[in-house]
Formats: structure tokens, C-alpha cells, sequence
């Protein structure tokens, strides 16, 4: 089995990468060095440095005996896009250099994944949207064009909902209008300009669909937390990219560092907007699950793809009784959002989709938050505070 990971530098897809190596697939991975990239113009740091995507590869080869393909090129060219499934593809780094075969499935990672970043300013915004929705768009159509049979996943988020005041459905809606029936994608109100090109990724996918049949799973997850899975526990450099900054670190990951270097967590305003939430580990069971059972010819499946929900105080008050415990001063500051969101809401989604395929979760509790901190604990001199908060404004 041949699968292709878009964006297989990135905080998902590097972990993917060796996770699907691992279970005996045939993996190819392509990626921009966007996120390093972005880490160095913004100074932003990271908690460890990472080696290059053909380090890792050589690595993960030397350890395991598996091979990895990687292609370094950006996917916003789409002659670079069809190369994968025209056979034309120039590896960077492979130890047999010949074509793979045109891919069963392709995941798609391969986006700025920062709700900061694109409203950093205009320019990041531009770089947000093109990016994100012409990676899509060259997607849509080398499939359409050469691989109708390849199944798509999509890693979209639970962003694109919103904060509705009613129930959140798994991806569909029914909608009854004057007597007649009809099921819609799920109204859709996107709180980043980030947000709101997952949006139209949907839409492009959907689109795909109708027209051409093709075969579309769309993940829409909550924020990730979490540093090693069990394929990276064999060697610290096999790590995924770890961020703790405002613009690439997200919540929990970010509290954590907060605690460890005695830096109060930032609560943005009153603390109660709630998200769903999801391990690192469980992100990659999910895509499995979802490549195991693939979406058929002409359908948009949809998953949301969290495993429990907290608020900011939830998650704050959790971090505090971890890092209590583990001998840590944990103070807690509510600051002015940066952010345009509700603060408090209603919030309830359905995510029992990928819990009926199997997915067994990891959920987030004190004692997992603390093996957590004794991770990130021993790259404590690494941590900046200036890169913390510098409160990019919606
Ligand atoms: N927040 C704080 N303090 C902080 C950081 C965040 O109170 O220091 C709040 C935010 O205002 C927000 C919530 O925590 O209400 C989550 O923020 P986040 O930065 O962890 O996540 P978000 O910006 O929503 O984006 C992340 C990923 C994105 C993914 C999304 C899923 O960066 O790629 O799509 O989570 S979701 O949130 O469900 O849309």
C-alpha cells in the first residue's frame, strides 16, 4: 500500500510518516519547510531543533530498516502536485529512486495550520489563502485527472464550525424548509481568516465530489497536544516539531511550557470558550482508521475528530494540579483576548464517527499532563519567554 503524506514536516505529518512506515506502508512524504521556515522569519522558536525531513528519514531507516520517500517542493505548484500521480515525482532524498506507484491514499496536512498567522497581517493573510486553497485545488484535480480511486483525507478542524448555539452534527445538517426535506453541509462560521480557508477547502472537496465522484474523508479536528508517539519514543530526534509560541503553539502544549518556566498561563479573557480536544497519538489512529475503511467513490465523509471537550479554565485549572504536584508554582492571568471569539457559549458536537471505527482515546487528565511535563521538562533552558505572547490582534 503506497500513501502519500502532504506536508510531512509538519507538527502531524512527520509522526504520520513513521507511523503508517511503521504498520508496513510504503510512505512518501513532500513538504515546503514552510513551518521552519515561518519559525525562523517570525523568531518564534521551537522547543528542540529538529533535523531535516532526509535526517529523519535516514534515521528512522537506520533504526528501523524502513524507508521513507521525501520530496522537499512546494505543492502550490501543481506540476509538482501531478508528478505524484503521473510518475514524473524527483525524490530528495530515497534509497530506491523509483516511482511508488500513483498513491491508494493521499492525507493532507499540507496547510498553514495558524489561526494567528493569518491575521498576522494582510501579507500572512494572502500567504494563508493561497497556500492553503491552491494545495487543495491542485489536489482536486491531479486526483481527478489520473487517480479517481484515491482516497483523500483531508485534516480540516472543528474550527470551521464555529461556536453555534445549537448542536454540533457530524458534518451534515438536515434541514427542513416549508414542508421539504434536504441535508446540507453543517452551517459553517469560521473565528480566523485560517478558519475560514478550511472552510473552502471543504467546499472544493465537496465540489470534487459531486462532479467527478471522487472519494473524500474530511477530519475535523480540535487543537492537538502532545510531543512523542511510539514510534518517536525509540530516539528523541525522531521527535515531531514542538511550538509553544503565540503563532504555532497551541493551548495545552502551551500551558505546559508556561508552567515549567514559571510564566503565569494565559487565559485570553474570561476563559470560557470551549473546544474539543484530541492526543497526538489518537490524530494518527484516526487517519489509520480512516485509510483502513476508506470513504467510497462520490462521497464526503465527515468526522469530527476530538475526543473530549474543556474550557480554557478547564485546561488551565487542569495544568495547575499537575504542575502542582510535580513541585511547580503554577500561577494562572487572565489577559485581554488578542482574539475576536466568544468568551462564554454554548457549546455541544457529536463525535462518536471515529469512536464506531475504532479509535481507542487517550484522554487528557493529571497524570497524563504530567508525563507531559516531564517531557517538555528536560528541554527547560530552551524555553523562550519572549516568544510566549506578543498578542497578534484579531
Ligand atoms: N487560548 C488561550 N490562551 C492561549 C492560547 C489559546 O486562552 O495562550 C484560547 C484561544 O483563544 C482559543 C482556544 O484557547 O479559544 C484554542 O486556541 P489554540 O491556539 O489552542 O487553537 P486554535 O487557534 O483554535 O487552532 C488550533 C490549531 C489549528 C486547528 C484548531 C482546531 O492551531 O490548526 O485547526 O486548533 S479548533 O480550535 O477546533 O478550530
Amino acid at each position: 500500500m503506497h500513501i502519500l503524506i502532504l506536508g510531512g514536516d509538519g507538527y502531524l505529518g512527520w509522526p504520520t510518516a513513521m507511523y503508517f512506515s511503521k504498520r508496513g506502508y510504503e510512505v512518501t512524504v513532500v513538504d515546503n519547510y514552510f513551518r521552519r521556515n515561518s519559525c525562523t522569519e517570525l523568531d518564534v522558536g521551537m522547543l528542540y531543533p529538529i533535523p531535516t525531513l532526509a535526517e529523519r528519514a535516514k534515521i528512522w531507516h537506520e533504526l528501523t530498516g524502513r524507508e521513507i520517500k521525501v520530496v522537499i517542493a512546494d505543492l502550490t505548484d501543481a506540476e509538482v502536485m501531478r508528478s505524484f500521480f503521473n510518475g514524473t515525482v524527483a525524490y530528495s532524498w530515497a534509497i530506491d529512486k523509483k516511482f511508488s506507484g500513483i498513491p491508494a491514499s493521499v492525507v493532507h496536512y499540507a496547510e498553514q495550520p495558524s489561526a494567528p498567522y493569518s491575521l498576522i497581517n494582510y501579507k500572512y493573510a494572502n500567504i494563508t489563502l493561497s497556500n492553503n486553497l491552491l494545495v487543495t485545488n491542485n489536489l482536486m484535480f491531479a486526483v481527478r485527472d489520473y487517480a479517481r480511486d484515491c482516497h483523500i483525507i483531508k485534516l480540516g478542524t472543528m474550527g470551521e464550525y464555529g461556536t453555534p448555539n445549537i448542536d454540533i452534527e457530524e458534518g451534515w445538517l438536515e434541514i427542513e424548509h416549508k414542508g421539504r426535506k434536504d441535508t446540507f453541509l453543517y452551517p459553517r462560521q469560521a473565528g480566523s481568516l485560517y478558519h475560514t480557508t478550511k472552510i473552502m477547502d471543504t467546499d472544493l472537496m465537496w465540489f470534487g465530489v459531486r462532479m467527478w465522484d471522487l472519494r473524500v474523508t474530511d477530519l475535523l479536528q480540535g487543537p492537538v497536544y502532545g510531543m512523542v508517539t511510539e514510534e518517536s519514543v525509540i530516539d528523541a530526534r525522531l521527535n515531531t516539531i514542538f511550538n509553544y509560541d503565540e503563532i504555532f503553539g497551541t493551548i495545552v502544549n502551551r500551558f505546559i511550557v508556561q508552567a515549567i518556566a514559571d510564566y503565569p498561563l494565559t487565559v485570553y479573557g474570561k476563559g470560557g470558550q470551549t473546544r474539543g480536544y484530541l492526543n497526538i497519538n489518537d490524530t494518527l489512529q484516526c487517519v489509520h482508521l480512516s485509510e483502513q475503511k476508506p470513504a467510497a467513490a462520490g462521497e464526503l465523509r465527515i468526522y469530527n475528530q476530538i475526543m473530549e471537550t474543556f474550557s480554557v479554565n478547564e485546561l488551565a485549572e487542569l495544568t495547575r494540579r499537575a504542575g502542582t504536584q510535580l513541585g511547580y508554582d503554577v500561577q494562572i492571568k487572565n489577559i485581554e483576548n488578542p482574539r475576536c471569539e466568544a468568551e462564554e457559549h454554548y457549546y455541544n458536537p457529536t463525535y462518536q464517527g471515529l469512536l464506531d471505527l475504532g479509535v481507542k482515546p487517550h484522554y487528557l487528565t493529571e497524570e497524563s499532563m504530567q508525563k507531559m511535563f516531564k517531557l517538555v521538562g528536560k528541554y527547560k533552558e530552551n524555553i523562550r519567554r519572549d516568544v510566549i505572547f506578543r498578542g497578534v490582534k484579531w
